[in-house]
């Protein structure tokens, strides 16, 4: 498809409730919307870097850069042909992975309109619904948050993730713990304890989680090894998981029982794939993460979550968890089992509201 113009829309959206990590709160959520065209046709993506570079060293700013300056001229007047093709364009840039899989996902859009066929279809997916749950950011106390709990299990969801962080770990989940005692339950870290500071959470092991997600800083699978000996409870890796070679690392080393896949975090959904086919061949589970994307990342998460190694819920909740109004026509809603509907309309599947984009867009850029 050859790609007439790449056209960036810098977006600010505010959040229905604060997010808060063990990084730092979002009040709202910054992220690029990508918007092809080729051959008539219109194709949008979502690059799902934030503001600040609290998850990775990526940020909206060095996205745009990277966009802008190094991977529009790789693409633009050329005939690029699948994400296999884009992915051998921009093999030259290091790093940057949350630019390319915006990028990507945009080229995925255009490739299922131009031959009619879903996402879901075109990566393999066999799940008409996904299971989800949701990601509950960090709570003024473990009573707030044991509240915040009950309202998400009143709307259905039936995975809960809660954030911890140094001070606010084992007696959060605990909390959370007595009171849903069978709820599936686990826990994320975003990197922010040491394997020192981490044999504070040894209580864990008694709660019947899931899984423990990224204790342990970003770039390093060895000392994950070293804590997953100490721990029943899997130990899950995100953000060290950069690439599909990431993943082999992580599961030679036996660093963790579980991965996090995000498009977004491995360069894209070709990149993606591959590390879902790997974890199936050794039977490790996979569920989709999630960066509180737009209705446009939701839809690419959707279909990636319905391919068959994709066994735990997904981070990826109904429209009205994250935003009031979304930059789509549709919005995502959960059935009564906690599942989502994955989009079946050729490409993503969901439509752009111009007027919704125009509202909250800070900035625009026409690489033509
Ligand atoms: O670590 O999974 C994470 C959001 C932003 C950055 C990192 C993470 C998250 C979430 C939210 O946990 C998941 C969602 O989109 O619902
Ligand atoms: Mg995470």
């Amino acid at each position: 498809m050859k790609i007439e113009s790449l056209c960036l829309y810098h977006l600010r959206m505010p959040l229905v409730a604060p997010f808060e990590t063990s990084f730092g709160v979002e009040l709202d959520r910054e992220c690029i919307l990508i918007q092809l065209r080729s051959a008539g046709l219109t194709a949008y993506g979502e690059c799902v870097a934030s503001h600040d570079p609290g998850y990775n060293y990526e940020t909206t700013s060095t996205a745009l850069h990277i966009i802008r300056d190094f991977i529009a001229p790789l693409i633009l007047h050329e005939d690029v042909v699948n994400a296999a093709d884009f992915q051998s364009r921009v093999s030259g840039i290091r790093g940057h992975h949350l630019a390319k899989a915006g990028i990507e996902m945009a080229l995925w859009d255009l490739l299922g309109k131009s031959s009619g066929k879903s996402l879901r279809e075109m990566l393999g997916g066999e799940r008409r619904r996904v299971e989800v749950g949701v990601s509950v950011g960090l709570q003024e106390s473990p009573a707030v948050l044991v509240k915040t709990v009950r309202n998400y299990i009143d709307a259905g969801y039936a995975r809960i993730k809660i954030k911890i962080k140094p001070g606010r770990d084992v007696l959060d989940a605990s909390a959370v713990r007595a009171a849903f005692p069978d709820m599936r339950l686990q826990v994320d870290a975003n990197s922010a304890f040491t394997l020192d500071t981490a044999q504070a959470l040894k209580p864990l092991d008694d709660l019947d989680l899931l899984l423990i997600e990224q204790p342990l800083f970003e770039d390093d699978i060895w000392d994950h090894r070293k804590l997953q000996q100490q721990f029943r409870t899997p130990i899950c890796l995100d953000e060290s998981i950069v690439s599909p070679r990431h993943a082999r690392y992580a599961l030679e080393m036996q660093a963790c029982r579980v991965i996090n896949i995000k498009a977004g975090r491995l360069g894209g959904l070709s990149q993606a794939l591959q590390v879902h086919d790997l974890c199936r061949s050794q039977a490790i589970p996979v569920w989709c993460g999630g960066m509180l994307e737009t209705g446009v990342g939701r839809a690419s998460n959707l279909a990636l979550a319905s391919l068959p190694g994709f066994t735990l819920p997904g981070d990826i909740s109904a429209s009205n968890r994250y935003y009031m109004q979304d930059v789509t026509a549709e919005s995502f809603t959960l059935n009564a089992d906690s599942t989502i509907d994955v989009p079946s309309a050729p490409g993503l599947g969901v439509t752009v509201d111009e007027k919704a984009l125009r509202k909250y867009t800070l900035s625009t850029a026409v690489l033509a």
